[in-house]
């Protein structure tokens, strides 16, 4: 249906080539509720990895192979840094640095991340909706071999190699969603949750107090397409993540996670053999290639994912 209300849930580097898709087919009618968990405080300055990484990609000038950051940055500022003694472990490029001191200048102004984001959007002529899950201070902690931490220190710091026992998204039971949040769940004729980390990426979107509520009510369809493919995550931790919270790393051990809400699970070909018990908890499975190795290919996954709407 040309002009489809599609309301997609994103994190940043698993997100933002579907994202993409659908913004190419879908300019004016797509709004992203995007994953703050992320969100940390680096030199003094507020950074949103997955808001920038959706809004970057939208604006064409995405760090394309990294998956976060602006194409062609430079990184003077972080040398210069590391000269005056600092840690310099998550690495904030020149240009991208301008968006963290824009950002937390309108903070300090009074400013909400929701309007924020929305002037950056404009800033970058993007159509679609970019929104917060929530406007507060939500932070995705993992637990690992019982000290605490943020995640982009588990992840980025440390690489990832302690031994995962929890995740936490502290702040999240008592957050509000952003304004808009809900509606655009509500309101929508299609819901898409982006083949992402469903306990890091799309996790603390759910954790927001209302979330889970308006996808198991909403009248639109509600379809995830797998971050895993067999027993494989596409990218990044969401295999140590799924194990720490007892969820099997396959598709099916996803459409669990999904269940109370979830209509549709889109599995990679070489999955197919999964549909019979897809179908047997109640999820309607979809086979196509979930593979997103270039812009024809994103474009491809979203047009396949709109077509019946
Ligand atoms: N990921 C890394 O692996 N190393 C980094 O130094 C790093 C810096 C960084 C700076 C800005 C930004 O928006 C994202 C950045 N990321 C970095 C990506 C980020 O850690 C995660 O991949 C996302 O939070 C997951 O969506």
């Amino acid at each position: 249906m040309k002009g489809a209300r599609i309301t997609a849930l994103a994190g940043g580097t698993g997100s933002v080539k579907l994202v993409r898709g659908l913004y190419t087919i879908n300019r004016s009618t797509l709004t992203v509720i995007v994953n703050v968990g992320d969100n940390v405080w680096m030199h003094g300055l507020y950074v949103c990895p997955d808001i920038d990484t959706i809004v970057y990609g939208l604006a064409g000038i995405l760090d394309q192979p990294r998956g976060w950051g602006v194409k062609d940055d430079t990184f003077n500022f972080q040398k210069q840094l590391a000269s005056l003694g600092e840690e310099t472990w998550f690495q904030l490029g020149d240009r991208d640095l301008a968006t963290h001191v824009w950002r937390t200048m309108r903070l300090r102004k009074g400013a909400t991340v929701s309007e924020i984001t929305k002037a950056l959007c404009e800033r970058f002529s993007i159509e679609a909706k970019v929104i917060p899950v929530t406007n507060e201070f939500v932070e995705t902690r993992v637990v690992a071999d019982h000290e605490e931490m943020h995640l982009q220190e588990f992840w980025v710091k440390r690489r990832g190699r302690d031994t995962v026992t929890r995740i936490k998204y502290f702040r999240a039971a008592k957050a509000q969603p952003a304004p808009e949040v809900l509606d655009a769940i509500g309101s929508a004729d299609l819901v898409i949750i982006c083949p992402a980390n469903p306990i890091s990426s799309i996790g603390p979107i759910l954790a927001v107090p209302g979330v889970r509520r308006a996808l198991s009510r909403t009248s639109a369809k509600v379809l995830a397409v797998s971050p895993i493919i067999g027993s494989n995550p596409v990218s990044g931790p969401a295999g140590t993540f799924m194990k720490a919270m007892k969820i099997e790393v396959s598709p099916l051990g996803v459409a669990l996670f999904y269940r109370s809400f979830l209509d549709e699970m889109v599995l990679h070909i070489s999955d197919r053999n999964l549909a019979p018990r897809m179908t047997g908890i109640g999820v309607k499975p979809k086979i196509t290639d979930v593979l997103m190795r270039s812009a024809e290919d994103e474009i491809r996954l979203a047009k396949f994912l709109v077509t019946d709407v």
